[in-house]
């Protein structure tokens, strides 16, 4: 665990703040497929440097999902990352900051884009294999880059703002599952509570992420559903999307968004587990465990990671053969896990 604490964690914050602030203009980015997490995060530190005269853009490996959109307050904040604009904005830039990721395969087409640049991480994740290098702020005890975000802003005395403060809300909404995950802490609680007294309405947000379902979604679910399986015996539980009917309802990877969840919510299931075929490049493979098994161990067998309960790898292969493989080695970890080791 990178539990940064006491002295450690505020001078891991003053090296940040030292980096990226009073400078011209910075460049913010997050992993590929940015969740409410990666997006919350970066749009609030934004806000932040822009309320003190610094231009800040986004440049993401893949597009701000759709359901997240409502947090750029100005389409000018953030720059297509296959853009011209892009690598001049880069080029011309001060300092990049990666959020939510502190791996080099996570940001994708970014990389080479701010190679060049002094860089900053601030991270929730584990440390991996390929850690980016340059000044960092991680603590993989926060549950969500966004309690990072708040951390800095509130060492650095502000300026506060409603844009940043909705953006944090929602990367730790998120990130806790609704403030339903182990994950879930007192600091989160207390980090939320001042936003709300600040002016974020919880009811609004929530309409706004979990009372906008796309009609396409449920059916995707209905016919993902009708493929869940359950192994009792061994604890585990995996469902596989449909290639056909991902194509066929025009689908968007937003849509699989916390469908892991039902094969994981299944009583007596330490480890479910979400298939999905990814055209050209394999099989994704989503892990969630209620906390026996450490999914990110197993995940990075399959050249993959993440956090000890919430993990994913994409693995080359048929779907057939993958399947069998994951859910093989989910067993065994199921079953050392129950031997008490
Ligand atoms: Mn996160």
């Amino acid at each position: 665990m990178t539990y940064q604490t006491g002295e450690a964690r505020f001078e891991a914050i003053d090296a940040v703040l030292t980096a990226i602030r009073g400078k011209e203009t910075v460049v913010l980015t997050t992993h590929i497929n940015a969740d409410g997490d990666g997006c919350g995060s970066e749009i609030a530190l934004a806000a932040w440097l822009r309320a003190l005269g610094t231009e800040a853009f986004i440049v993401n490996p893949t597009p701000v999902p759709q359901s997240f959109r409502f947090l750029v307050p100005d389409e000018s904040w953030v720059v297509d990352s296959t853009s011209a604009e892009a690598q001049e904005l880069c080029d011309g830039a001060d300092v990049a900051v990666v959020l939510d990721t502190g791996e080099v395969q996570r940001i994708g087409r970014v990389r080479p884009l701010i190679d060049g640049l002094p860089t900053v991480v601030i991270d929730h994740h584990p440390p991996g294999d390929r850690p980016i290098e340059g000044v960092s702020f991680r603590d993989s005890s926060a549950s969500a880059t966004g309690e990072l975000v708040f951390d800095l802003i509130h060492r650095a005395g502000g300026p506060w703002s409603e844009i940043g403060d909705l953006a944090m809300y929602v990367a730790i909404l998120t990130d806790t599952g609704s403030f339903r995950f182990s994950n879930t802490t007192a600091t989160s609680l207390r980090i939320v509570a001042e936003l709300v007294s600040r002016g974020v309405s919880p009811d609004e947000v929530y309409r706004r992420i979990y009372g906008t379902v796309p009609r396409r979604r449920f059916h995707l679910l209905e016919s993902s559903l009708a493929l869940l399986e359950v192994d009792e015996e061994a604890g585990i539980a995996w469902m596989t999307v449909p290639a056909d009917q991902f194509d066929a309802l025009g689908a968007i990877p937003d849509d699989l968004e916390g469908m892991v969840d039902y094969p994981r919510s299944v009583e007596g299931v330490e480890v479910g587990l979400l298939f999905r075929q990814i055209p050209r490049k394999g099989i994704k493979v989503s892990f969630r465990s209620n906390g026996a098994v450490n999914v990110n161990a197993l995940a990075r067998r399959f050249g993959g990671g993440g956090h000890v309960k919430a993990a994913g790898a994409l693995i080359e292969g048929k779907m057939d053969q993958v399947r069998r493989e994951v859910t093989h080695a989910t067993r065994e970890a199921v079953e050392l896990s129950r031997s008490g080791h």
